[in-house]
């Protein structure tokens, strides 16, 4: 007898959290735009990219991967203490901003398939957690470009 109170409330607490889970998940998306992207050209082999990825949705995201016609090897780096780290993804808040800049976070492309010129335009696609991904083309700029030096 008790047992069988005891699976009732049991299952009337998991239909309530079923519920509330339910009411959740649809509080809203990320709503991301990218902003200010650009590869420094190359010296070597291995390039950066830097953006900016603004969101204006309720609900946080995060970059998980980048892939790349130009190279089959696209990473996500931070640097602390100045030394690079490969991570698995960056946060990108609700209501806020995942910076990719110079001295920071980046992406790193290794073992170019080529080495694209200032001018030229690289490719790139980023995928995220919960958005769709987004195809972005960073102009190629000078290798000591910088936009937040002025
Ligand atoms: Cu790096």
């Amino acid at each position: 007898m008790t047992r069988r109170t005891t699976a009732l409330s049991a299952s009337v607490a998991l239909a309530a959290a079923l519920a509330l889970a339910g009411c959740s998940s649809d509080g809203g998306k990320p709503e991301l735009k990218v902003s200010g992207a650009y590869m420094p050209q190359p010296v070597t082999d291995m390039a950066g990219g830097f953006l900016t990825i603004e969101n204006a949705g309720d609900t946080a995201d995060k970059l998980t991967s980048v892939t790349s016609p130009l190279s089959d090897d696209v990473t996500m780096h931070e640097t602390k203490n100045q030394k690079m780290q490969m991570v698995k993804a960056f946060d990108i808040p609700a209501n806020g901003e995942l910076k990719l800049a110079r001295g920071g976070n980046h992406l790193m492309f290794m073992e170019l398939k080529k080495k694209p010129k200032q001018g030229e335009k690289v490719s790139v696609e980023l995928h995220f957690e919960k958005a769709d991904p987004i195809t972005v083309e960073l102009p190629v700029e000078a290798t000591n470009h910088n936009p937040q030096q002025h």
